[in-house]
Parts: C-alpha cells; sequence; structure tokens
C-alpha cells in the first residue's frame, strides 16, 4: 500500500535543543509505547535501549505530523530496528505486543507502582518486590520494613500526590511562594519553571526558582520561606538541602545533572478557595484542600539564566543541550555555568538566549522544549 510521504519536510536534527517541540503530540501512539519501554529498561538498569528509546520518542514528539507508515520515518533520526519494529506493530495492529506483554507482567505492574510512591526510587521497589511484596498494604503490614520520612509522607499524601497538578492550582501556589519571599525580602525574584513554564495544562509537581538580585542575600532565604509556610500551616513535608555550590571549584569534574544549588522538596496544603478558575471547587472536594508537590531553588543571581535554563526542561531537553555542547562545541553546560574546553574560559550569561547564543543555537521558546 503506498502512502504519501510529507513533503517538505526539514531534516530534523538529533538533538532535542535544534528541535521546537509543543506540548501536542501527533505521535502519541508510538511515544506512549516507547516510554513503557523506557520504563523497563530502566528498571532492568539497561542503559543503552533505555536511551535509544527516549530519543525515538522525542524525536516523534518533535514532529508536526503523525507517522502514517514506516517511509514517513526514513529521513528521521535516532530511530533504529526495535523502535522501528515496535512502530510496524503499532501502524499494522494498533498496538505492539512486546509492549503489552510488558504491561501485563506483575514485575513491571508491582514496579510502577511502587515506585509512583515519593520517595520510592526503582531500588527499593525491587527489594519490596524481591521480599514478596505486590501492594500497598502488604508493605505497611510488614513489621521489617521501615520508611524513611520522605516515603512515610508519600504514602499519606498518596492520592493527592498522584493526582495531576492543574495550571490553576500551580498558579495559586505562585501567589502563595510569592506572598511569602516577598514579606521576606522586597528584592526577592521569583519564577515559574519546570513543566508549567513549558505551556503544560497539568504536572506532577510545581518548580519555582526562588533568589533575591542582591548576591548573597538569597543564603538563608528557603529556610526563612520554609519557617514562613510552616507558621501558616500549610507545610505537609520538607526535605531542605542546603548549597554545597562552590563558584572557585568549577568546572566540576563531571558537570553534573543534579545541581549544588540550595533548594527543597515540599508537600503543601492547597486550600481549594486559594485556587481560581471554579472549575475545581465545582468537583465538590469534601475536605476542600489538597497536597501538592512544589520544588524551590535558590541559586544565586549571577547563576539565575543557568538555573533557569536547567530548571526548566524537559529532562530530555536538557540531557541534548549538555550533548550538544560537548559534542558539537567542545564545551561543557550544567545547571551553574557553561564552560568552553578550548578557550578554558567560562561564558557569562544573564538570561538564556545568551546560553543559547554561546552555544550558536537558535532560540528555543520555554514552550518548544517538551522533547
Ligand atoms: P521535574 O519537576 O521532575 O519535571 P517537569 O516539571 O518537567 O515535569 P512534571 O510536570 O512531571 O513535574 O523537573 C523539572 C526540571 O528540573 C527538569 O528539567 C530537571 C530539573 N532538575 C534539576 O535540574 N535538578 C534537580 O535536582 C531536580 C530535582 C530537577
Ligand atoms: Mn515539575
Ligand atoms: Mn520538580
Ligand atoms: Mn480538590
Amino acid at each position: 500500500e503506498k502512502c504519501p510521504t510529507p513533503t517538505a519536510v526539514a531534516t530534523v536534527s538529533q538533538y532535542a535543543c535544534q528541535r521546537r517541540t509543543t506540548t501536542e503530540n501527533n505521535n502519541k501512539i508510538f511515544t506512549d509505547a516507547f516510554e513503557v519501554l523506557v520504563e523497563i529498561y530502566e528498571f532492568n538498569e539497561i542503559e543503552g535501549p533505555c536511551l535509544a528509546f527516549r530519543r525515538a520518542a522525542s524525536v516523534l514528539k518533535s514532529l508536526p505530523w503523525a507517522v502514517q507508515c514506516l517511509g514517513d520515518t526514513h529521513n528521521l533520526p535516532c530511530l533504529g530496528e526495535h523502535t522501528k519494529a515496535i512502530m510496524e506493530e503499532i501502524l499494522q495492529y494498533g498496538r505492539s505486543f512486546e509492549v503489552e506483554k510488558i504491561l501485563s507482567d506483575e514485575r513491571y505492574q508491582t514496579l510502577k507502582l511502587f515506585t509512583s510512591v515519593f520517595g520510592v526510587g526503582p531500588k527499593t521497589a525491587e527489594k519490596w518486590y524481591r521480599r514478596g511484596l505486590r501492594s500497598f498494604s502488604e508493605i505497611l503490614a510488614d513489621r521489617s520494613i521501615r520508611l524513611n520520612r520522605m516515603q512515610q509522607s508519600g504514602f499519606q499524601h498518596y492520592g493527592d500526590i498522584s493526582r495531576a497538578v492543574s495550571k490553576a492550582e500551580a498558579l495559586a501556589l505562585r501567589n502563595i511562594i510569592d506572598e511569602a519571599v516577598h514579606a521576606i525580602t522586597p528584592d526577592a525574584v521569583l519564577a515559574l519553571t519546570g513543566g508549567f513554564r513549558r505551556g503544560k495544562e497539568f504536572g506532577h509537581d510545581v518548580d519555582f526558582i526562588v533568589t533575591t538580585t542582591e548576591m548573597g542575600k538569597e543564603e538563608g532565604l528557603l529556610p526563612r520561606i520554609i519557617d514562613k509556610l510552616t507558621k501558616e500551616g500549610i507545610l505537609l513535608y520538607c526535605d531542605y538541602q542546603a548549597s554545597t555550590f562552590d563558584i572557585s571549584k568549577l568546572p566540576s569534574r563531571r558537570f553534573e545533572a543534579m545541581d549544588h544549588f540550595a533548594k527543597c522538596f515540599l508537600i503543601l496544603r492547597l486550600e481549594d478557595s486559594q485556587v481560581g478558575g471554579g472549575l475545581h471547587i465545582a468537583e465538590g472536594d469534601i475536605r476542600g484542600w489538597r497536597a501538592v508537590r512544589v520544588d524551590l531553588v535558590s541559586p544565586p543571581m549571577d547563576r539565575y539564566a543557568f538555573a533557569l535554563l536547567g530548571w526548566s526542561g524537559s529532562r530530555q531537553f536538557e540531557r541534548d543541550l549538555r550533548r550538544f555542547a560537548r559534542m558539537e562545541r567542545h564545551m561543557l553546560l550544567d545547571n551553574h555555568a557553561l564552560y568552553d574546553k578550548t578557550k578554558k574560559e567560562f561564558l557569562a550569561a544573564t538570561t538564556e538566549k545568551d546560553i543559547f547564543a554561546h552555544l550558536g543555537l537558535e532560540y528555543i521558546e520555554p514552550w518548544q522544549r517538551n522533547a
């Protein structure tokens, strides 16, 4: 059967940072399947195929058209034999049997369930699975299991935290944080980052950068915010990590995924009455509030652009920015800095645009970074 290839198809880069990816995904049937494969390879700690399916999903997400036949993909990067075999199954039968087998597998289902708890990673999930545990009630009834504070909160607020956060809820939280930081210091800077900055309608948490225009004054800012939220009675959980950032130690040997800025991983209590839009209250929540996961990161102002770029995601976009910098520019990029290995110097930036320019990349808007 003939399948017309879309005409005038521009070359698609192998790097997500050279593609524009909105939240509109025209190839969800394929990318959903790939994401299951990413998960199982992650659970099995098999890095190569995991990365391959991540890249393949990301390429398909960037397309302004839906793949209709395998011929459509022949100019696309990052699609290997295995990837194409899965796509062929889906094109032919509407589903992938390989993916369906994984989805119906007990170990996959159990690890997926366990890792859906805040504070439970693949290692812990695997350990519990190997002990024969299959459900939350079995975990909670097992006297030999010591849950850490994060996991206790994870189970306590499971229903709320596993429910998506809406944009209206994210904006309500911004108001709460904004009020708190400005009560502490008038020169506070607050930015909504993460998925909501990329224009997503829903997220698993809400991410903010908080700092002060005056350098050094951001020190102690997070503890003061935490103190304020505690007094307001809305802090349900807090994991605060003090800054380990040392500018004199840049560039760090491995430009890292995790940064050294002060940060906190929170669970906050959000009242229905604080959420605009009316829609939420119409749901008729009996309690009148919900728990929400919130991340705050607090870089010094001269690191702001790097932190903003790093925390805006998507994770795949970030991975490819770093890979592009390293492979194509001989530069090192992380959440703190950009280092030119040829010139042996740091490249300064006050905006994200400065960083893209240093990298010789066209500027990609946040809502085009949903790679
Ligand atoms: P997430 O909040 O995990 O993801 P997200 O906001 O893109 O999607 P979701 O709607 O599901 O919440 O992370 C946001 C970005 O922050 C991501 O690009 C990775 C980055 N990040 C760091 O750079 N350092 C960190 O320590 C953490 C926790 C995240
Ligand atoms: Mn997020
Ligand atoms: Mn987050
Ligand atoms: Mn509610």
